[in-house]
């Protein structure tokens, strides 16, 4: 077991949530329905017909959740705020029973001595403004930034570091591409749109975060792209998969254009989604941090049908989650090293804003243990080559909503019950609580 003197002294530790994964509580104190609440609604569109309608009832027992962390030994939390809990339909007055919710959170965190560290929006987009198109919409980029204004004008006085987006990549696959996640649409490439006006939203939220004195960070999932083999049909489709999943959500934040997506059939344009002087709107602001969201690297072929440049290939001869994602911590020391190489002095630093995986409902979870410490290596490692990676927050805290997976794949430090909320704390939430302190007496 290692002390992690590798890692600077100054490092945070932190674990991850996110809203709908958690709060439940779904119709009080006038919140209002997200895209999450009517797509669980849709037969078949969760595993088990599984719902976040209560979760982890995160929004009733958040003082016990704080005290979990508290004994973790926490720096930071990173967790969501919905939307429609804010802006009940998207637009217009402000819900301030919805805000007191996150005011009492984040109180009760800064008085466990744990930075909160909040994301504006981790998918949970409010149905009314999906009813006018969503983030098919560019409307949706201007009422984003109004929103995070209302909310930072609350909070921001104790709140020094805000997330705009989680993952603007796999909300535009699985929520508009691929019918997986809310808000439930195929439309395959015409989907385009959505990262455009996602990032549009960022830097027009951006801008008014900064002029208060505030950092912002946006937190993409990252993923290093293989290439099946060294066929040069292989690499090209490498390639066009790397521009669609890491760079179409980066290059415009840190190089102020986007990446050549010509693969695709599809101008830099994307679909005439893009106007005259949007990308000064979305580099301008700039961003203090990056957040990283790491899972695993992605195998990439050349297609085997026509329709998309590339096909998915597997990862074979590594471990699988319970989920089945391949376990390659190397891939966490490659990806920090392509981020460096293609951006340079551009490249803020980089905060971890998620990595873990799933188990089963063990209690003894060396699996995770294993998963976690053997991240922390890469990680170090890379610090070691002199890449500027500043924390490292584990998802997640609790065993949650996954989404389409409903309650079947568990991510938590903690293991939840759901029929009784009982928390009842894993192998891996003493580990980590050891390590931080072993860090810190450093
Ligand atoms: C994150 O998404 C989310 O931010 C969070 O809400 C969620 O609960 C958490 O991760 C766990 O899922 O096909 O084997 O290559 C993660 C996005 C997209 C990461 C799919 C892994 C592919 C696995 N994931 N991806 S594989």
């Amino acid at each position: 077991m290692t002390d992690r003197h590798d890692l600077p002294p100054d490092f945070r530790w932190g674990v991850s949530t996110a809203a709908y994964q958690i709060e439940g509580a779904v119709d009080e104190d006038g919140r209002g329905r997200s895209v999450w609440d009517d797509f669980c609604d849709r037969p078949g569109a969760v595993k088990g017909g599984d719902t976040g309608r209560v979760a982890c009832d995160h929004y009733h027992r958040w003082p016990e959740d704080v005290e979990l962390m508290r004994g973790l030994g926490l720096d930071g939390y990173r967790f969501s705020i919905a939307w429609p809990r804010v802006q009940p339909t998207g637009r217009g007055a402000v819900n301030g029973a919805g805000l007191d919710f996150y005011e009492r959170l984040v109180d009760g965190l800064l008085e466990a001595g744990i930075t909160p560290l909040p994301t504006l929006f981790h998918w949970d987009l409010p149905q009314a403004l999906e009813d006018g198109g969503g983030w098919m919409q560019r409307e949706t980029a201007f009422r984003f930034a109004e929103y995070a204004d209302l909310v930072a004008d609350r909070l921001g006085d104790r709140v020094p570091a805000w997330i705009t987006l989680n993952e603007p990549f796999v909300h535009m696959v699985f929520g508009y591409a691929l019918g997986i996640h809310a808000p439930g649409h195929s439309l395959m490439l015409d989907a385009l749109p959505t990262a455009h006006h996602q990032l549009l939203g960022h830097g027009l939220a951006a801008a008014g975060l900064r002029s208060r004195g505030l950092d912002v960070l946006i937190a993409n999932n990252l993923t290093p792209v293989r290439p099946a083999s060294d066929s040069a049909e292989d690499r090209a489709a490498a390639d066009a998969y790397d521009a669609l999943h890491n760079w179409l959500f980066l290059d415009p934040l840190l190089l102020g254009r986007y990446p050549d997506l010509s693969a695709y059939g599809v101008g830099e344009d994307l679909h005439g989604a893009v106007r005259e002087g949007d990308l000064d709107l979305i580099t301008g602001p700039g961003l203090d941090g990056l957040g990283v969201n790491y899972y695993n690297p992605t195998r990439i072929a050349a297609p085997a049908d026509p329709g998309l440049p590339f096909t998915q290939a597997p990862i074979e001869g590594v471990p699988l989650t319970h989920f089945g994602w391949p376990v390659v911590p190397d891939g966490l020391h490659e990806l920090l090293h392509t981020l460096r190489a293609r951006y340079g002095d551009a490249l803020p630093p980089i905060t971890i804003t998620e990595s873990g995986c799933s188990t089963d409902e063990t209690l003894d979870d060396t699996f995770r243990i294993d998963y976690l410490a053997t991240h922390l290596d890469a990680l170090a490692r890379a610090v070691a080559d002199g890449i500027d990676v500043r924390g490292y927050y584990t998802w997640s805290l609790l065993d949650n909503f996954e989404w389409a997976e409903g309650f079947g794949e568990r991510f938590g430090l903690v293991h939840v019950d759901f029929d009784t909320q009982q928390r009842t704390p894993r192998a891996s939430y003493a580990w980590y609580r050891d390590l931080i302190a072993r860090h810190r007496a450093l």
